[in-house]
Formats: structure tokens, C-alpha cells, sequence
């Protein structure tokens, strides 16, 4: 019992302002990094009981992602490396929202619920970014881990990706890699050069590529990463966190959303480039043209490109494997059309956040998934990848096959099954255009985007909005979504959606349509709509032009 009055000892070292509320969403718990000192400690007494229940070591990570630098965050990682399992995040909010002098009955009843075996030993690897408050929160979760007597391991400075990374090789007994910084390292690098074996001369202007690590965690690890891969790729690191402030007009999801150049990136025309979100999970790509104009690809043209590039090496190693690309309805509709009508590949929409997208993928032997946004990994089913190593290692295997078995198997070590990771994703894309010979223009021009836009609304209760059909369609208010058709129907080629956003307290509005100005003007009048029917708050939405 001893280890519930250490509990309370130390919870009064981390109060619960009363009346809070905070529910663990789709990314966790988020908000301003000064409401969240209880949250981190108690989120390190639910990692423990995690651990206890599922014998196995779990992830905390301290993050607030492309947030602002004043946010902050924590998720739990679960034991194969995978977003915390629904039913807990059912605790964490309980455990989020308990007053201080319920904190030990509201635990008690965890325990009771799911019968731990309090005996039980825990361990728990924590990991931050680079934010200032990053410190004493990840201070808050060991606090929370070592109150109720786990073993915490505190990996400090890593990206999100990095650490799931570390849960899974940890529970895997070392299988799938190992459990350090540089084993991360060592395993990406070690099948990028066994990829980049099969790309033709390159000059060192095709191996070039300019980073933007959006000031935070990935920048100083893509350096750290760097000397690993220098006989085949050169690395610009721009917005590295040196001067510049994490996120501000930088990283994956300035460029995503504001379809521009992040600030303090020199490049020139044609030049590849990338921008990293904040802690390093999202990623999309971009070059500007000989007429000034930017070209962004984001997470369905990587979808794209890569799953391309997989269904070939399937072909070539003669595997009959189901190939299947997750998307939301983020996804612009010209990437569904490729996919379905020229790939000829399944394609499935699931609602927005990374667990519904990993969850579908799952189902296929390789299941590729991208949100728009660049946050999105592959898949292999255990089974798939039985296949390829046997066929790589088979010695009645004709040269071709097998060097496409080759391939696929380097391809299964350069990704992070786990989750969506920047620096991954960026070694495989940068392996692929390698070995097809391609450059980022012809990438880009595989399929032509249609314009699109998303806006934000402002409303009292962005709850009264509920959606069906992976979020393509509001159920209510009563009358939203007959407006909404009736607005895209003035429109050629268009969509619209909107749905209450898990991180931020808005609507957010989707548009697309044959040119920009239509996006635009159907996206600003959804918006209207929104805000007169879903109780908007402040100003009315302005036209964009
Ligand atoms: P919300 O705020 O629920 O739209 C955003 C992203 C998601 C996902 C989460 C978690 C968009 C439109 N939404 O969710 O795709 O990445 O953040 O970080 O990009
Ligand atoms: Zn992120």
C-alpha cells in the first residue's frame, strides 16, 4: 500500500486546478503547456498500470506536435508500438478529470476494473520535444511512473516516431531493431544504402534535398542521422531551431495548409525540398518552378508514389499479395480517382485521425496510409512479409524476381510500421525516386491536384456538429449538409465537408473544386453556412479574396 500514499504525496506536487476538464482525443491530451503539469503525472501512473496490465513496456511522449510553441501534449504509446487502445483513453480522461482528493479512488477503481496485478513489475520509456516546457512536464510523467513504483527509462530529446519505435523493439525482444537512438539509425540507414544500391549514378545535385525541420526535434536528429547517410544523400537543414521559433511559419503543416514556402528556407527553382512537423511525424514535399509558382506534394501524392512503387516490385517478384492505400476525406479527390481508376489499387476512407487509418490498413497484406496532412506509414502483414523474405531467400528464384524480393525487403526495414515518421518516410521517398530515376516535377506530375482550401469556424459548441460517412457528411445541425449540397452544386468538380476538429476548439471546412477561386469562394460559403447554423462565435467568416 505503500505506493499509494508515495501517490498522494506526490500528487499534491502536481495539483489538479479544480474545474479543469481535458478529454484524450485523437492526439492525446493537448493544450496550453501551463494547464498540463497534473495531467503528465498522472498520465505516468496510467503508463505503470498499462505496463502492469499488458506486461509489457509503454511509451509516454511529450509533445504537442505542429501546435504552437505555447502548447504542449502527451500520448501513451502502447506495447507493439501503436496508439494507446480506445478503452483507455476512456481512462485517461477519467484520470485527467479527477479533483485531487479522488485521485486515489478513481485509480483504485482502474485497478479494480481491469484487475492488475499491482505485484506486477512496469516500465515505461518517456520521451519530449524540443519545447521549453517539454522539461518539467517529462520531469512530471517519471514522477508519476516512480510514485506508483515503475521503471522509467527517460529517452529525453526524440522524435514521436523515434519512440514508438523504441516500445516496439523493446516488447519485440530486439526483433525489430534495437532499442537505442542509433539502432533507429543504424536499421534506416543500413536498407536506405542497400536501396540506393539499385539507383543508377546519381549526380550530387539528385541527392541533394533541402530540409525544413520546422524548429523542432527533427531537424537535430536528421543531423544527427546524417553522417549515416552521406555517401548518398546531402542534406540542407533549414528552420533547425537555432534562431527561428517551432513552428511559425514553418514545418509540414504551414506548408499543408497555407500551400506556401516555409520562412527561412533558401532554395532554388526545381530544387526538392521537405518540411518536417514538429515532433517529426509528418512530412510532405515541394519545389517552387521557373515562373516562381509552388508545387506541393503532400501525403497522397507519397501515398501515391509509393504504393506505386510496391505494386510494381509485387509484379516484378511475382507475389500475389493484396495491396490496399487509406485515406480520409482530406484526401484530394484527384489522388482517389489515380488510385482507383489507373492503379487499379483498393481504396479505402476512414475518419480522421491516425488510429482509424492504421486500424483499416491492417486488414490488407500491405496496407498504405496517408492523411493529406504527411502523417502516414505502410503496413505489412506478418504473412506478407513471410512471403518476401522467403522468396529473397530462395535459390530457385530467377534474378529478377529475387532482386524485387530484395527491395520490398528493404523496404519493409526503411519503415517505421509503427506510425507516421518523417525521417522514414523521407529515406523511402528519397530511395524511390532514386531507383525510378525520377525527379520531384515528374513525381508531381503523376496526377494534377484539384484546388482545395480548408478554413476554420469559430463556433459555441463544435460538438452540435456530428458527422457519418468517414466525416463526409453532417448529420447535425438540421439543414448543414442540404446547405452544404446545395453550395457545391454552383460549383465543377466539387467537394465539401466540414466536422468538428479532435485538437482545436473550430469547425474546420474542406472545399475543392476545378479551379482555386471556386475552392475558395465554396470553402468561405460552407463556412457562412457553418456559422449560422452551427452557432458561430466572433466575427462572420471573411471572403478570402
Ligand atoms: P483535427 O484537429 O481533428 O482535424 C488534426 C489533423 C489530423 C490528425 C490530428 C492529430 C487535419 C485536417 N487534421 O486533427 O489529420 O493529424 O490533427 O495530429 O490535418
Ligand atoms: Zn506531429
Amino acid at each position: 500500500m505503500a505506493h499509494f500514499e508515495e501517490v498522494c504525496k506526490q500528487s499534491d506536487l502536481h495539483p489538479k486546478p479544480a474545474g479543469l476538464v481535458l478529454q484524450y482525443g485523437t492526439a492525446g491530451f493537448r493544450t496550453s503547456a501551463n494547464k498540463l503539469d497534473h495531467i503528465m503525472f498522472r498520465m505516468g501512473l496510467l503508463a505503470t498500470l498499462r505496463s502492469k496490465k499488458t506486461k509489457a513496456t509503454i511509451g509516454v511522449m511529450v509533445t504537442a506536435s505542429h501546435n504552437p510553441e505555447e502548447d504542449n501534449g502527451v500520448k501513451l504509446i502502447d506495447p507493439m508500438g501503436e496508439m494507446l487502445t480506445s478503452s483507455w483513453e476512456d481512462y485517461a480522461t477519467q484520470l485527467a478529470n479527477t479533483e485531487q482528493n479522488e485521485l486515489l479512488k478513481t485509480l483504485k477503481d482502474i485497478i479494480e476494473k481491469e484487475a492488475i496485478d499491482m505485484s506486477q513489475e512496469a516500465n515505461v520509456y518517456v520521451g519530449k520535444d524540443t519545447r521549453r516546457s517539454s522539461a518539467s512536464l517529462s520531469q512530471a510523467v517519471l514522477d508519476g511512473v516512480k510514485a506508483l513504483g515503475g521503471h522509467c527509462k527517460d529517452y529525453g530529446l526524440v522524435t514521436t516516431p523515434q519512440l514508438h519505435y523504441m516500445v516496439c523493439c523493446q516488447n519485440t525482444q530486439g526483433k525489430y531493431g534495437e532499442a537505442t537512438v542509433e539502432g533507429y539509425y543504424h536499421k534506416l540507414s543500413q536498407a536506405f544504402s542497400q536501396l540506393a544500391k539499385n539507383a543508377s549514378n546519381r549526380t550530387d545535385d539528385q541527392k541533394h534535398l533541402s530540409v525544413d525541420g520546422a524548429n523542432g526535434i527533427g531537424a537535430i536528429k536528421v543531423r544527427e542521422m546524417e553522417s549515416h547517410l552521406r555517401k548518398h544523400m546531402q542534406l540542407s537543414v533549414f528552420n533547425d531551431g537555432s534562431r527561428g521559433k517551432l513552428n511559425h511559419q514553418c514545418g509540414a503543416d504551414f506548408v499543408k495548409v497555407q500551400q506556401k514556402l516555409p520562412t527561412g528556407i533558401k532554395i532554388n527553382p526545381g530544387d526538392r525540398c521537405c518540411s518536417f512537423d514538429g515532433d517529426a511525424d509528418r512530412i510532405v514535399y515541394y519545389y517552387t518552378d521557373s515562373q516562381g509558382d509552388f508545387h506541393l506534394l503532400d501525403g497522397d501524392k507519397i501515398a501515391t508514389l509509393i504504393s506505386t512503387f510496391l505494386k510494381e516490385l509485387l509484379n516484378e517478384a511475382g507475389l500475389d499479395l493484396k495491396i490496399a492505400v487509406v485515406q480520409t476525406a482530406y484526401a484530394n479527390g484527384s489522388s482517389t480517382h489515380y488510385l482507383e481508376n489507373t492503379m487499379k489499387v483498393i481504396v479505402k476512407c476512414t475518419k480522421t485521425g491516425v488510429k482509424h487509418l492504421h486500424h483499416a490498413a491492417q486488414e490488407f497484406d500491405i496496407g498504405v496510409y496517408f492523411e493529406a496532412n504527411g502523417h502516414g506509414t505502410v503496413l505489412f502483414s506478418d504473412g506478407a512479409e513471410e512471403k518476401i523474405q522467403q522468396l529473397a531467400s530462395d535459390t530457385n528464384t530467377n534474378d529478377e524476381r529475387k532482386k524485387a524480393a530484395f527491395l520490398l525487403q528493404n523496404t519493409i526495414n526503411i519503415i517505421n510500421q509503427t506510425v507516421g515518421d518523417a525521417i522514414s518516410d523521407m529515406l523511402l521517398i528519397e530511395a524511390i525516386l532514386a531507383i525510378k530515376g525520377m525527379s520531384v516535377q515528374h513525381w508531381d506530375a503523376i496526377y494534377s491536384d484539384l484546388p482545395n482550401r480548408q478554413l476554420k469556424v469559430k463556433v459555441s459548441d463544435r460538438r452540435v456538429i456530428d458527422t457519418t460517412d468517414a466525416e463526409r457528411r453532417a448529420v447535425t445541425p438540421a439543414g448543414l449538409q442540404e446547405a452544404i449540397d446545395d453550395l457545391v452544386k454552383k460549383y465543377e468538380k466539387a467537394r465539401s465537408f466540414v466536422r468538428p476538429s479532435g485538437t482545436e476548439d473550430v469547425v474546420r471546412v474542406y472545399a475543392e473544386a476545378d479551379t482555386q477561386e471556386s475552392a475558395d469562394a465554396l470553402a468561405h460559403e460552407v463556412s457562412l453556412a457553418v456559422y449560422g447554423l452551427a452557432g458561430g462565435v466572433g466575427d462572420e467568416p471573411k471572403p478570402l479574396h
